[in-house]
């Protein structure tokens, strides 16, 4: 997710992993380690040292008391990383109409998270409408159409008007039906009079609910002075943080945020409207550090499939009897989800020892896979085995596709196949509850 620093910390956890024994040097070269890591994430040097600090101070102090060494070490960095990016914390419906209004500077992700936070709370089964407030870019209300038009969510807009608080007093009426609102504002390139006005009057007008800040992953530690001056002028509380996908800063923005105060409700994580998730801390982290995250796995397969569908799926995944047909449904269920390395990074176990190549499959190689899947017989699908030579050849005639295509799809397919087998059931298990210390051990 966040790039550099996600492989950065995943191999520092596997280094540890991969030791057989401890002494203080090896400790003292993997503390360096993680503290330029941090650095390099764009976390201020001092937070990082004081991380680092705290992490060797309790590794000597808590040895041995429920863990081996090595999964002490790795509790202790979860643990502190988890302080350093702050609680999560979940907005609660707890009005009607329950109003959201974004805030940010230009470029931001607003209107985007807009239609994605619409969609989120549309799935939770809450009447959602969205509201143009935007009327300083031309374009903007087209924009949040458009959006709007593709999750089936009514938009709020008048093309004539110029001021925010008119748009707001003509459908004041109308939008009382909902249950959420959400509103889009304009931004401009820094929180100067203009902005901190608009705003000032939009509040006065509208009377958010709640006001979020809406902050690109990319600005790392500017975040800090952001939130500040927006919670100073408009008493924003909260964050979203858009464009978690591939940033090198991803730990300024996080560490900054928490600094400042101000907690982070969501994150954006791609340009397309499923890729978004509530923050949570403890998942967040323990995903970077390659341990996977059941429940936000879980929770992103009730989006997606059915939780009955997304049940059998995962029982027959593994249980180790997966053919074509199961693989089959999972690419629809997968393309549903969102990428196919966001949901792989979510399953305990698994992240980290997925070839990069499978992670990188594009939408458009995803694409090929029907028409060959739906190439072949039924035994075939059932037996993938038998899939050799010339049934190749037929298949990939009869799908329009080259053989290797057949050959990557087949590929694929034994990768999975060989994750599920890896994964242990029991340990599983162990995970399906909230993810804490006495369950962390099922994992190493
Ligand atoms: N990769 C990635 N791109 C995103 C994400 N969120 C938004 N974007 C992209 O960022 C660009 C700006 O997004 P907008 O939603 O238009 O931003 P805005 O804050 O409404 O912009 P203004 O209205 O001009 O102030 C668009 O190209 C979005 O597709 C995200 O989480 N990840
Ligand atoms: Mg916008």
């Amino acid at each position: 997710m966040l790039g550099g620093f996600e492989n950065a910390l995943k191999g520092i956890i596997k280094r540890i992993e991969g030791t057989s024994h401890f002494d203080d040097e090896l400790l003292d070269s993997i503390l360096k380690d993680l503290s330029k890591t941090l650095i390099s994430s764009d976390v201020e040097p001092i937070l990082a040292f004081s991380f680092i600090e705290h992490v060797k101070k309790r590794v000597k102090e808590e040895k041995g008391l429920k863990f081996t060494v090595k999964e002490q070490f790795i509790y202790i960095i979860y643990d502190e990383l988890t302080k350093i990016v702050g609680k999560s914390k979940a907005l609660v419906i707890n009005e009607k109409p329950y109003k959201i209004l974004l805030v940010g500077l230009f470029g931001s992700g607003k209107t985007t998270t807009s239609a994605k936070l619409a969609k989120y709370y549309k799935k939770r089964g809450f009447k959602i409408a969205l509201l143009g407030l935007d009327t300083f870019r031309a374009a903007a209300r087209e924009q949040l159409k458009q959006l709007g038009d593709k999750i089936q969510v009514p938009v709020f807009v008048d093309e004539s008007l110029k001021n925010p608080a008119d748009v707001i007093k003509k459908f004041d009426r109308e939008l009382s039906k909902f249950d959420i609102i959400i509103a889009d504002s304009a931004g401009r390139d820094a929180l100067d009079k203009e902005l901190a006005k608009e705003i000032k009057d939009i509040k006065r007008e509208f009377q958010p609910t709640e006001s979020i800040l809406v902050l690109p992953a990319d600005i790392g530690q500017s975040a800090k002075l952001q939130a500040k001056t927006f919670k100073e002028l408009v008493n924003v509380k909260n964050v979203i943080i858009t464009r978690m996908d591939g940033t090198a800063k991803g730990g300024g923005v996080l560490t900054a945020c928490f600094e400042a105060d101000a907690p982070i409700v969501f994150i954006g994580t791609g340009e397309k409207i499923e890729d978004f998730e509530e923050f949570d801390n403890k998942g967040f982290i323990s995903r970077l550090l390659g341990l996977g995250d059941l429940n936000a796995l879980l929770k992103k397969a009730q989006d997606a499939f059915t939780e009955e569908d997304a049940k059998k799926a995962s029982e027959k995944f593994f249980s180790g009897e997966f053919n074509l047909i199961d693989f089959y449904d999972q690419l629809k269920g997968i393309k549903k989800m969102g990428s196919l390395s966001s949901v792989v990074n979510l399953i305990p176990g698994v992240s980290g020892k997925v070839s990069s190549e499978l992670l990188g499959m594009q939408e458009n190689k995803l694409k090929k896979f029907e028409p060959i899947l739906s190439s072949m017989t039924y035994e075939e699908l059932t037996n993938p085995k038998i899939i050799t030579g010339t049934r190749i050849q037929r298949i990939a005639f009869g799908a329009g596709v080259a053989e290797q295509d057949v050959k990557n799809l087949l590929d694929s397919f034994r990768q999975i196949g060989k994750m599920s087998s890896k994964i242990n059931p029991r340990k599983l298990k162990m995970l399906e509850k909230n993810f804490d210390l006495s369950k962390f051990k099922g994992l190493m």
